[in-house]
């Protein structure tokens, strides 16, 4: 991505406002315990208006009826930083790499945001922005209203992220290089969990078989937190404790992904710890691909994210009753959400910047979003049947399944962005048996 493409995005959401100023705050490092800290992750509306990258930094865009301004305000570098955490870019560095209309130092902001906020009546912040440049500017704002002469005042604050949120929505092909590069990555590592498993292992032991992969593929890091889950352990949905034994004959549900650029990948496997899938294990995972196959098949542009979640409700329903684990008529099941006993979670959700990318679900009519070319969605159908439910025929106990792959809506339909990684009962046995079958080979991308 180049600076043309940040500074079209400003201008875009430029466009939409009649006039008023934006702050966006970078995040803040967040301490982990004591003096040691969270590996810093930029926040990603900011990191989606200006590509800047490191801590205590904020943007302003400004618009009056005559003009539009873009200002960055970068952390100053000191010799003294320099030598414990490394140079920083600086006020010199930062404008020779980046097209803003200024950069200033952090120092300058609280003189600054002042003198621009006088010139404007709108304000248009993160309502959950705790940081001192938003703190700084209602001080300014209430500092200017208690001011004679001032002939403009800040008279309305506006949710920016809404705006932003909405054209992150619409990933332009920069953005899709990026998952996709990520999901290579993810691809390789999940193909590598297949091949080292095996009875006797801790789920950790997987997890750390994927994040080789990932942290020597160059990825900055998981996109979330992996969730290698054998047995029973996947009918608990966050499960991320991962150190449990991986028994002979139980499967292993694991939902990881990598991070590429500040961009996501969110994939689940579930595949037999010895191999092999028993005959209800299979019966169950047919169903749980069957009906991931099916919506994925549905998804084309216009279709609107709650007909995606009624029709994967009702495939998951039926599945439910062919398994035997529900029984009766579909519709008054369907109405009395017994299905949700066995898939309690959505079909899926937005991602990009972030695996769960907060982008708007309704339009501005409140209707449910109609999927159009160039959003990302994941398709993650999954059936879980607890050890201790006696409801259910004992054979299916204890199973816990869910397919996800991630899906990108195009002009004809849509594109599985992860079909390369295995997920037929053959194609995973065949390269559990043979460590090779299709085979995705660690990428040299450095
Ligand atoms: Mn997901």
């Amino acid at each position: 991505m180049n600076e043309i493409h940040y500074s079209t995005r400003r201008q875009k959401l430029l466009d939409t406002l009649e006039e008023g100023v934006v702050i966006l705050s970078s995040s803040s490092p967040q301490t982990r315990s004591n003096d040691t800290e969270y590996s810093y992750r930029q926040n990603s509306d900011f990191y989606y208006m200006c590509g800047f990258e490191e801590p205590n930094s904020i943007l302003i865009l400004l618009k009056t009826p005559e003009s539009t301004r873009s200002i960055l305000f970068v952390e100053a570098c000191s010799a003294e930083g320099a030598l414990w955490n490394g140079a920083c870019l600086g006020v010199e560095g930062a404008r020779e790499r980046f097209s803003m209309d200024e950069i200033h130092s952090t120092l300058e902001y609280s003189g600054l945001i002042k003198e621009i906020l006088r010139e404007h009546t709108a304000l248009y912040i993160d309502f959950l922005d705790d940081s001192s440049s938003v703190k700084l500017a209602q001080q300014s704002v209430k500092e200017l209203r208690e001011t004679r002469g001032v002939k403009k005042s800040i008279r309305a604050i506006h949710d920016v992220t809404y705006l932003i949120r909405s054209m992150r929505l619409l990933k332009s092909n920069e953005e899709i290089e990026r998952i996709k590069h990520a999901i290579a990555i993810t691809a390789s590592a999940h193909h590598q969990a297949m091949r080292e498993c095996k009875s006797g292992m801790k789920e950790f032991e997987l997890q750390a078989a994927m994040s080789y992969i990932f942290l020597s593929n160059g990825a900055t890091s998981e996109a979330y937190g992996a969730i290698v889950a054998g047995g029973n352990n996947a009918n608990t949905l966050h499960y991320i404790d991962n150190r449990d034994l991986l028994l002979d004959g139980d499967l292993v549900l694991i939902d990881a992904a990598c991070e590429w650029e500040l961009y996501a990948s969110d994939i689940t496997r579930t595949f037999p710890i010895n191999g092999k899938f028993s005959d209800p294990q299979r019966d169950v995972y047919e169903k749980v691909l069957d009906v991931q196959l099916r919506v994925i098949d549905a998804i084309k542009p216009g279709v609107k994210r709650d007909w995606l979640q009624q029709y994967s409700e009702k495939l998951l329903c039926q599945a439910l009753i062919d398994l035997g684990i529900l029984k009766g008529e579909i519709t008054p099941l369907l109405e009395s959400k017994a299905h949700k006993k066995y898939a309690p979670h959505g079909i899926g959700h937005w991602m990009g910047l972030d695996v769960h990318d907060p982008c708007p679900y309704f339009d501005d009519e409140g209707e449910s979003l109609a999927l159009s070319a160039g959003m990302v969605t994941t398709i993650e159908p999954g059936i879980y049947i607890r050890a201790d439910d006696e409801s259910v025929e004992e054979k299916y106990r204890g199973i816990g399944i869910r397919i996800e792959d991630d899906i990108l809506i195009t002009d004809e339909g849509c594109e599985n962005l992860s079909s390369m990684i295995v997920k037929t009962v053959e194609d995973i046995e065949n390269l559990m048996m043979n460590k090779e079958g299709i085979c995705v080979h660690l990428m040299k991308t450095y």
